[in-house]
């Protein structure tokens, strides 16, 4: 059996944006999108439709989590049932009810932004911070300073499944920056450095069929390494990689067998902001229909203080 390299030994050459914006910046790519790419973004808006991108928290049919990590759970707290005979619901002057509920949830575990200390390797984080500081809650690049930005601008959707001609990725399917490029030509868009790139493979279609083959031999389609692929990253100042896959990329890259070597190369390294889990099937609908494949993406995680990932629901606004 080969043996799987260190990510210090695979990505000791990969391009590095650490300390690009500053020795402070817990952001990372998301500089690139300034007033400028906000206005690009919002000047695609022609026709005033709004299509959110989140899966449902406590989906009825099961939510797709990381195998490891148990899909959100909701209780009631207070509802009707409270003020029944014997109920303990709290009495208010003029007969106030209402109903109360609380949420416990992986904050990866439904549509997320991830922080960009939530991956490291080698004792370090995004911009080069001690991965001791993330011990007890992130206190370097957590979600809060995402959350406190906000994330806008021009974004492209590239619908891997239909241009491949198929329902859905099948597990392990891969692609690159080079079948990125080929798919913008073929939906007639074009891509442009700065660009928030969007992925759809459809892939968690096969957890709403068979839940248990699609955790079998765990492995999503969605994108591998190469040296090629973080240097196109770099040079098109990709700010965010939205995907609809668990993880946005092949999980163990085929070629080393390590394990999610982009989240490093990708986020760790070039501080793309990852957003993962979302639903773009109405999106993609739309697009097949009126080709349109450029438009305007507003997001907004929670600010969750020190955490490592944050639910969010990505607007796109055509
Ligand atoms: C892991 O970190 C395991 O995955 P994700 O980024 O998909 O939450």
């Amino acid at each position: 059996m080969t043996e799987v390299p260190e990510l210090t030994e695979l990505l000791a050459d990969s391009p590095s944006n650490w300390g690009k914006w500053g020795a402070d910046d817990e952001v990372g790519s998301l500089n690139y999108l300034t007033a400028e790419q906000v206005l690009k973004g919002v000047s695609l808006i022609k026709r005033g439709e709004l299509f959110t991108l989140q899966r449902l928290i406590g989906d009825p049919n099961g939510d797709p989590v990381w195998p490891g990590r148990s899909p959100a759970t909701k209780e009631m707290v207070y509802d009707e049932s409270d003020w029944d005979e014997g109920g303990e619901g709290p009495a208010f002057p003029g007969g106030l009810h209402y109903a109360d509920d609380k949420l416990e949830a992986f904050l990866q575990g439904s549509t997320q932004y991830d922080a960009l200390g939530h991956v490291w390797y080698g004792g370090q984080i995004w911009n080069g911070y001690d991965a001791r500081t993330t011990i007890g809650g992130l206190e370097k690049a957590s979600v809060e300073p995402i959350a406190e930005r906000g994330v806008a601008g021009r974004a492209v959707l590239l619908d891997l499944a239909r241009w491949r001609g198929v329902d859905a990725l099948g597990p392990k399917e891969s692609f690159d920056h080079n079948d990125l490029q080929e798919c913008a030509k073929a939906q007639g868009v074009e891509l442009r450095p700065r660009d928030i790139l969007i992925l759809r493979t459809n892939h968690l279609a096969l957890f709403f069929v068979d839940a248990d083959g699609f955790y079998a031999d765990f492995g999503e389609p969605g994108l591998t390494y190469s040296p090629e692929l973080v240097q196109w990253f770099a040079d098109m100042e990709i700010p965010n990689l939205v995907t609809d896959t668990i993880a946005n990329e092949v999980t163990y890259d085929p070629e080393s067998g390590a394990a999610l070597v982009l989240h490093n190369a990708l986020m760790r390294n070039l501080g793309v902001a990852f957003t993962e889990i979302c639903d773009l099937e109405k999106l993609a609908a739309d697009c097949a229909q009126d080709g349109v494949y450029d438009f305007f993406y507003v997001a907004a995680p929670l600010k969750i203080h020190r955490a490592s990932g944050s639910p969010v629901n990505p607007v796109v606004i055509k």
